[in-house]
């Protein structure tokens, strides 16, 4: 494949990658054309070769495969112009058999998914990506993935000087305003994780003003913190590279660290919220979070556990 001579930084002469496709040159020139018709820039210097050179905010596979120091997440990559919702593309892709790490990343979704079948609005300048996993865990401990990703993006964003915080059970907050969701699904047979997609959307190259009325003051973006643009590619690598490190922990010796992590990036204790369940809310003081992922909460001097469900500041 091509391809396979672009992941790396160094050059490679024309002549060899003839020799090893089996190709002529011509055909080399043809397929280098090719890849730059599809954005790619790849610099040619004349007795040296070609070589890949990944763009500020460049989201394309081969870019960020350059980039990226993991082992599993993002071992295949699928970037598109838009699509309707990522998860959509990569549960079938879970379904044809691609293997753990996939990577399905948009520019835009025009019917991006938010948890109980609520919209996601995801306009062009915003991260939404879908990662395929197929954890060895049971089914109850699919949900400490989310708490797991939370740490993971949060952790990344300090590197940007943002301080976000985390709000159970997978929001990421900034003055109570919404800048990333995080959609876990699973996929069980009687206890069996078959896979897990999880659905990551980040306002990160938009003012929030452009979202739709009623979404402004509730949500925000890393442009409206930073007042500039940075280089998505950078925040999904680290995203991808820490999270990959606590899934990797988390599968090896279990989630205390993930869940201490969690406790230690959160907003919420100790404050009087509501929690809005499917049928009901409940009012209460939130505690802590159990070693299960479940949210602890003091209603009235009864302590309860909640398992799913919004949480409303009060
Ligand atoms: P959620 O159900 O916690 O949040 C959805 C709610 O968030 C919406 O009802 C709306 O009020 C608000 N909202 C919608 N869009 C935005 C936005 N851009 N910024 C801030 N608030 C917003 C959270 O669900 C899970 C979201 C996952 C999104 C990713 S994007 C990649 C992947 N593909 C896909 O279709 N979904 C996931």
């Amino acid at each position: 494949m091509l391809y396979d001579f672009f992941l790396t930084s160094d050059f490679i002469s024309g002549e060899k990658i003839a020799k090893k496709l089996n190709i002529s040159r011509v055909a080399v020139h043809k397929k280098i054309q090719n890849l730059r018709k599809q954005g790619y820039v790849i610099e040619g210097i004349r007795g040296k070769g070609y070589r890949l050179i990944p763009r500020f905010d460049g989201l394309l596979p081969l870019e960020l495969k350059l980039r990226l120091k993991t082992k599993i997440f993002g071992k295949e990559i699928i970037t598109l112009e838009s699509i309707d919702s990522t998860q959509i593309l990569i549960k079938e892709l879970a379904e044809k058999g691609f293997p753990e790490g996939t990577l399905v990343i948009a520019l835009e979704q025009t019917s991006g998914k938010g948890r109980m079948n609520r919209k996601w609005i995801s306009p062009k300048g915003g991260l939404w990506f879908s990662l395929l996993l197929r954890p060895s865990i049971l089914s109850k401990d699919i949900y400490k993935l989310s708490l797991l990703f939370g740490v993971a993006i949060t952790i990344s964003l300090e590197h940007y000087g943002i301080k976000a915080s985390l709000k159970w059970p997978n929001d990421i907050i900034i003055n109570n305003r919404k800048l990333c969701g995080i959609l876990l699904e699973g996929d069980i047979e009687l206890d069996k994780v078959n896979f897990v997609t999880v659905g990551i959307g980040i306002n990160v190259n938009f003012p929030s003003n452009i979202l739709p009325n009623d979404l402004r003051s509730s949500s925000i973006s890393i442009y409206d913190i930073l007042g500039r643009n940075i280089d998505r590619a950078e925040l999904l690598c680290k995203i991808l590279e820490y999270s990959e490190k606590l899934y990797l922990q988390a599968i090896n010796e279990g989630f205390s660290n993930i869940i201490s992590l969690w406790r230690s990036k959160s907003s919420i204790f100790g404050k009087s919220i509501e929690v809005k369940l499917l049928d009901k809310s409940i009012k209460g003081i939130a505690i802590d979070i159990d070693d299960d992922g479940s949210l602890i909460l003091n209603q009235n001097g009864k302590i309860i556990k909640i398992y799913s469900g919004d949480v409303i500041f009060l």
